[in-house]
C-alpha cells in the first residue's frame, strides 16, 4: 500500500505531465500556424511521450494499491514570439521537471518508499534525454539566427520524428 503522502505527490506530478503534453500541443498548434509543419510534428511527437510520462505514473499509483486522481490541468501560453522563444520555453519547462522529479526522488527516500523510488529512477533518465533533445535543437535555433532557408531544413529534419513508446525497465 502507498503512502498518502507519495500517492499525492505523485497525482500532483501526474497532473504536471499532463500539463507538458498540453504545453507542446500547444506549441504544435504554434508552429503549424505558422507553416512550420516539422516542428509541429516533433511537438506532436512530444506530446505522446509525455501522456506516456502522465500515464506510467497514473498506472503505478494503481499498481501499489492507491487511488489515481486527475486534477484540473492549467492552460498553457498559445503564442509565442519565434521558433527560438518557444524553444527556449521547452528548455526551460524541462529543467522545471527534472527539479521535480529530484523533489520527488527525495520524497520518497525520506519517506523510505524504495518502490517508488525505483520507479522514479526511469523519470530520472528520461529527464537527461529530455533536456538534451530540447537542447540541442535550440541550439541550432541559436545558429540559425535569421536564415530562413536553415530553418526550413531544420523543419524538414523534424518532420522525421516518430513516437516510439520508452522501453521501460524499472
Ligand atoms: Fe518532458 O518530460 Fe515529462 O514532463
Amino acid at each position: 500500500m502507498i503512502k498518502e503522502s507519495i500517492e499525492e505527490a505523485i497525482n500532483t506530478q501526474a497532473n504536471r505531465e499532463f500539463y507538458s503534453s498540453y504545453l507542446y500541443l500547444s506549441m504544435a498548434a504554434y508552429f503549424e500556424s505558422i507553416n512550420l509543419k516539422g516542428f509541429g510534428n516533433w511537438m506532436r511527437v512530444q506530446v505522446q511521450e509525455e501522456n506516456f510520462h502522465a500515464m506510467k505514473m497514473f498506472d503505478y499509483v494503481i499498481a501499489r494499491g492507491g487511488r489515481a486522481k486527475l486534477l484540473p490541468i492549467e492552460a498553457p501560453p498559445t503564442e509565442w514570439d519565434s521558433p527560438l522563444k518557444a524553444f527556449e520555453h521547452t528548455y526551460e519547462h524541462e529543467q522545471k521537471v527534472t527539479g521535480l522529479i529530484s523533489n520527488l526522488v527525495k520524497l520518497a527516500s525520506s519517506e523510505e518508499d524504495y518502490a517508488t523510488y525505483n520507479m522514479l529512477q526511469w523519470y530520472v533518465k528520461e529527464q537527461v534525454e529530455e533536456e538534451s533533445s530540447a537542447s540541442e535543437i535550440l541550439e541550432k535555433l541559436k545558429m540559425i539566427g535569421e536564415d530562413k532557408n536553415a530553418l526550413l531544413m531544420l523543419d524538414r529534419e523534424l518532420a522525421q520524428r516518430v513516437f516510439n513508446p520508452p522501453v521501460v525497465t524499472e
